[in-house]
């Protein structure tokens, strides 16, 4: 059974791979899963057949036959428990390689998107020169430990696994800030899964979503 992921018609970043289908794209790319998409416009997503699929009107969602999903995350650890390729085999690797889904997450993420959500909508407040350094050291914070964990290697525990699909998504929302680019060991962590075929694959189907789109001429 194909599953249908469902994702932006129209994406803010004009389909660079910010949106969050792409790692679950990414995650069915990597165990040679085909898939299709429904694309929605931002009022679809808020109306009744979504909502049933995604109380938040939010995407992505993965349907496959009766099964019904929502969060990239939880969707991403899906595909990984239900194919090889994600996820070890060896149970305490496995139980690591889920630990860095969730610190990608649940540790790295919130930093960064504070400091792009003020980024976006506080510009204006009287009070953004001084918090945005703030919210930056925080995002540098989190770097610091990853960077000094990850060291040389090319991935987080060994081989790439979920945790590296998400961790990598994750710090590309940093790129061209200034602040990833400290970390010479993470932007090659992040350029080493950009170069992975099936995030070649997955973002090129997120991008020819837009460039299709557009009109000719
Ligand atoms: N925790 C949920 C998950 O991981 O699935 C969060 C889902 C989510 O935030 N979805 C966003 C959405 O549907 C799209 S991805 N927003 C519409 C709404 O809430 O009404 C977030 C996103 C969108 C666009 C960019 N961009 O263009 O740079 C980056 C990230």
């Amino acid at each position: 059974m194909t599953p249908i992921i469902t994702a932006f018609e129209r994406s803010p970043d004009r389909g660079q791979g910010l949106a969050r289908d792409m790692p679950v794209r990414w995650a069915l790319e990597e165990v040679g899963q085909p898939y299709d998409v429904r694309l929605l416009s931002f009022s679809e997503m808020k109306e009744s057949p979504h909502l049933v699929l995604h109380p938040f009107g939010q995407i992505p969602t993965y349907e496959e036959g009766d099964l019904a999903l929502f969060e990239s995350g939880a969707i991403v650890f899906h595909i990984a428990e239900r194919h090889a390729g994600l996820l070890p085999d060896d149970a305490n690797a496995r139980a690591r390689a889920i630990t860095w889904m969730f610190a990608a997450l649940n540790t790295v993420e919130p930093p960064i998107i504070e400091r792009e959500m003020a980024m976006l909508v506080e510009q204006d407040k009287t009070w953004y020169k001084e918090r945005l350094p703030i919210l930056e050291d925080r995002v540098r914070v989190r770097l610091d430990g990853l960077s000094s964990r990850l060291g040389d290697a090319d991935w987080l525990d060994d081989g790439f696994s979920a945790g590296d699909l998400l961790m990598v998504t994750v710090l590309r929302r940093l790129k061209g800030s200034g602040i990833l680019e400290k970390y010479p060991n993470l932007s090659a962590y992040v350029a080493r899964g950009e170069a992975r075929p099936a995030y070649k694959r997955a973002f090129d189907d997120q991008l020819a979503v837009f460039t299709s789109k557009q009109p000719t001429g």
